[in-house]
């Protein structure tokens, strides 16, 4: 038996991975990752709690709660889940997994759903993977 040797990985480019801390009190994180249209964006939360008011922890997904609360960032959205942003272009919903090709160039920002940042506490770890068309 003899086994094939010749892997051949044929990614479309190179692959940039980041580990980033969204701190909950920060509002947009800077993750300093800039991204391209067309770039197949990957962010997976890894571990971590937050808490948008005192008292309670989430990850991720956030509270749920009422989507129309005037408390969120993005309306229709659950309170205190993983948001995400392009240079000034329109928020979206990261959640536990966000994996799109993007349209937009800029550098990228995540961030809590809530709009009071000085009652929060915490943070959530994301991989951030960037792989360029
Ligand atoms: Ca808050």
């Amino acid at each position: 038996m003899s086994l094939a040797c010749s892997f051949s990985f044929d990614l479309d480019g190179p692959l940039e991975a980041e580990i980033i801390d969204v701190e909950a009190r920060n509002g947009w994180n800077n993750t300093h990752v800039e991204v391209e249209a067309g770039d197949l964006l990957t962010i997976t939360y890894v571990f971590g709690r937050w808490s948008p008011w005192s008292g309670e922890v989430f990850d991720a997904i956030g509270s749920g709660g009422d989507p129309r609360c005037r408390c969120n960032v993005i309306d229709g959205v659950s309170h205190a889940a993983l948001i995400g942003r392009i240079g000034d272009n329109e928020p979206f919903l990261v959640g536990e997994r966000y994996h799109h090709s993007i349209g937009e160039s800029g550098i990228l920002y995540l961030g809590i759903n809530d709009v009071d940042l000085n009652d929060n506490s915490g943070y959530l770890q994301v991989k951030v993977e960037v792989a360029e068309n």
